[in-house]
């Protein structure tokens, strides 16, 4: 008896030497000590025995049977910390490691102007008013005194989608809609993307944003629309700046100029930036033609106004001193990340 335990607790032993996995160490704790097991098998066939026989086979069965036990419960807990530290390895998180820095995004320096000039203009009272960018030829040009055989109509300036709807050419329809649908006092600026069927080179794109005002109410007058922007210039170039209104024609204003700015760069003395002029035109604008005016429905006797209009790509190029135009619109990180 004794020969047979000791056989089965070698075995047992190389059993459970070899076995790898917790999984594998069940099976054999299954085999050698369940109730089919050999040990067991054993302990059940003592009945036939003498009480001495039984005692020593009893007491030699149950000591293989322990020590069985313990070998599986030391192989078990080795598996247990195999199988976890393969665990860990493969699930690694090196918590001192620095973290991955997330750059944030910046604003677009065309979105940055627009937003500073924006600012400006409500802070005088202006409100802001947006409209759609694919517009009605009535609203982009019949509405705005433009007539019929005007040249901005031409096929060749205008992004045509059918005869009668067009990409607009800048942003007065916005106002024109405005006029419709409010009754004065009306104090608006409209910023937005405008389209004109140009060649692309360092200063023209097809697709441009422009922010153009409108104030309409009784007994505005020329001198309301000169202090506006005079204020608006020194606003945005800075207090010592001056301003120069020169005769200009628009279709939809009537008298209409240009403005133009003392150069922020040399103060007027000529440079670079102002060609040796010292000064930059910057906006157009004009007392609202009547014509436009009765678009909206109202007595021209009573309400006067006054409109304006500034291409902020130009802002923009003058302010950051940017030489090309497409340089807005290619996405290059390395340019865009330069106005923060
Ligand atoms: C400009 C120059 C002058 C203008 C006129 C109007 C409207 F709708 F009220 F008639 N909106 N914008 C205007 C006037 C725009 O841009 C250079």
């Amino acid at each position: 008896m004794q020969s047979r335990l000791n056989k089965i607790r070698e075995e047992a032993k190389a059993q459970i030497e070899s076995a790898r996995t917790q999984t594998e160490i069940e099976e054999i704790r299954v085999r050698l000590l369940g109730k089919k097991g050999v040990l067991t098998q054993i302990l059940r066939g003592m009945g036939q025995l003498s009480p001495e026989e039984r005692k020593e086979t009893g007491q030699m069965t149950n000591k293989v049977r322990s020590e069985i036990e313990n070998m599986l419960g030391e192989k078990f807990e080795a598996a247990k910390r195999a199988a976890k530290e393969a665990q860990f390895k493969i699930e690694k998180v090196d918590v001192t490691e620095p973290g991955k820095g997330r750059s944030l995004g910046v604003k677009h320096p065309l979105t940055i102007t627009m937003e500073e000039i924006s600012k400006v203009f409500m802070n005088m009272g202006f409100s802001i008013v947006e409209g759609p960018e694919v517009e009605t030829v009535f609203n982009n040009f019949d509405a705005l005194n433009a007539g019929p055989n005007h040249p901005a109509r031409d096929m060749t300036d205008t992004f045509y989608i059918t005869e009668d709807v067009l990409l607009r050419t800048q942003t007065s329809p916005v106002q024109v809609r405005t006029l419709m649908k409010q009754k004065p006092p009306i104090k608006v600026i409209s910023p937005g993307r405008c389209f004109r069927c140009d060649t692309p080179d360092a200063t023209h794109s097809p697709m441009f944003h422009q922010i153009e005002g409108l104030v309409v109410d009784e007994g505005i007058t020329m001198a309301d629309l000169k202090g506006t922007l005079d204020s608006f210039a020194k606003q945005l170039f800075g207090p010592e700046t001056k301003t120069k209104f020169r005769p200009h024609h628009f279709p939809f204003t009537e008298p209409s100029a240009e403005v133009d700015v003392s150069c922020f760069k040399c103060g007027g003395k000529g440079c670079r930036v102002c060609k040796g002029s010292g000064w930059i035109e910057i906006l157009g604008c004009g007392m609202v033609h009547p014509n436009v005016l009765k678009v909206g429905g109202l007595d021209t006797e009573k309400y006067t106004g006054f409109a304006f209009g500034l291409g902020v790509e130009r802002v923009a190029m003058l302010k950051y001193g940017v030489d090309d135009i497409r340089l807005f619109y290619e996405n290059d990180m390395r340019f865009i990340e330069q106005f923060k």
